[in-house]
């Protein structure tokens, strides 16, 4: 592993999650020139999915490997939302298909399974709810006993159940979600037992970038903007690290421009990218409804704002409103489901076409980072709903669907 800031270099060994000499952030380096010379023939035999690259991830043994099926998730082409729109080639890589609902299970797979391999009897992260499902369920695989901390009150139903149904010791923090994080990260730094498995941990981003090698064998292509929701600002870095090392095996001769979206009340590296500041200052009370991403000082800030400055891409933020409709509009029009933190990427999309920013052929793919089931609240609070009520009688049944006739086609 290499320090991002000072250039400090650590071998594989105990766990580390920052700099020993300037508490920076840490990365995973593969030396790329001793992997053999063709690792895509040995990638084409196995199934779409993290584990079909394991020449890049950073485990050693196969047998201490824990998995439930993570990856492989499904690429839609949504013509039909992408010409209301004016954009032919949208994509959405529907991350809602893993295990347990999220892109979070690509990098418990790898993080779970370095906790084996480096002997961890607990694990432990902070979440605003994803994060904790899927560490909860990696850990019940595991064996491992694991704790999740919990902004009170703040976490989306499905996820909240998930994280008991899995088992994990749940507590809740009166605050919000950077709170939870502090108190994680100080427990860890005296607690060598305890595994942390937020996104600061450099391991898990491995099994994240995945999404870009996914990508780049589904479309046969390198697309020109990947689209990412951001809270901790470490999906968008995992991504961008996955093209790169594509780039520098020469798989691939091009590279994407990064985007990434955050809701407008907890925007802190919009408001960084934009000002052109060198740091990001965090926003104490974010507030935003798409709970995934209601985080106002963002852990991998300084790898998120290097991707998008070298991918020549942007940050932009969406009102919640906007949030809203992405939501409506993917669902309706191409049978997609996707949380609320999510349809920010397709938000995304829509305001960057609507400030003029693109011409309509670009070959756009965004990240649906979670499954819609997880926050049904949601819909049921915010969407006019559409139920109407009628007794159990064959000529009412009749007259609402005479009057469904008469009223045209039903409105998307
Ligand atoms: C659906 O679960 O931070 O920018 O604690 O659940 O990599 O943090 C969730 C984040 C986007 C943001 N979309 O990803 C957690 C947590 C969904 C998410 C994000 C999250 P990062």
């Amino acid at each position: 592993m290499i320090c991002i800031e000072c250039g400090a270099k650590y071998l594989d060994g105990p766990s580390r999650y920052w700099c020993d000499r300037c508490n920076g952030l840490l990365e995973v380096v593969f030396d790329l020139e001793m992997l053999s010379a063709d690792i895509s023939l040995s990638w084409k035999k196995r199934p779409l999915g993290v584990w079909r690259y394991s020449e890049l991830l950073p485990v050693r043994d196969p047998r201490t490997v824990i998995s439930l099926g993570e990856g492989g998730t499904r690429l839609y082409h949504c013509d039909r939302l992408g010409s209301a729109i004016g954009l032919k080639r949208l994509f959405v890589k529907n991350e809602g298909d893993n295990p347990t609902g999220s892109f979070k299970d690509r990098g418990m797979t790898v993080g779970v399974s370095k906790a084996i391999e480096l002997g961890m009897k607990y694990t432990i992260c902070a979440s605003t709810g994803n994060t904790s499902a899927s560490l909860a369920a990696y850990s019940a695989k595991a064996g491992l006993k694991c704790v999740v901390l919990i902004p009170e009150g703040k976490i989306a139903l499905g996820k909240i159940a998930q994280a008991i149904a899995y088992g994990a010791r749940i507590v809740a923090i009166k605050g919000g979600f950077d709170d939870t994080m502090r108190l994680v990260k100080d427990i860890c730094a005296v607690h060598p037992s305890v595994y942390l498995l937020n996104s600061i941990n450099p391991h898990r981003l491995e099994g994240q970038k995945t999404i870009a090698f996914e990508l780049v064998d589904q479309l046969k292509a390198v697309p020109d903007y990947v689209v990412v929701p951001v809270g901790n600002a470490g999906n968008i870095s995992a991504i961008w690290k996955g093209f790169k090392e594509l780039y520098n095996l020469g798989m691939i001769d091009e590279l994407p421009k990064m985007v990434g979206i955050q809701a407008e009340g907890a925007a802190p590296l919009v408001k960084a990218f934009k000002k052109g500041w060198k740091r990001v200052e965090p926003v104490v009370d974010p507030k935003t409804k798409a709970s995934a991403i209601r985080i106002g000082h963002p852990v991998n800030w300084k790898k998120a704002l290097r991707a998008v400055k070298e991918s020549k891409g942007l940050f932009e933020s969406v009102s919640d409103e906007e949030i809203l409709r992405a939501q409506w509009a993917l669902a309706s029009h191409e049978g997609i489901f996707i949380e609320p933190a999510s349809a920010a990427s397709i938000a995304g999309v829509i305001k960057l076409r609507d400030l003029g920013l693109l011409d309509g052929d670009e070959l756009m793919v965004c990240i649906a980072t979670g499954n819609g089931l997880k926050d049904p609240k949601y819909v049921l609070d915010n969407y006019e709903v559409r139920i109407v009520r009628i007794s159990a009688e064959l000529h009412k049944l009749r007259e609402y669907l005479m009057e469904l006739e008469l009223s045209g086609n039903l409105k998307i």
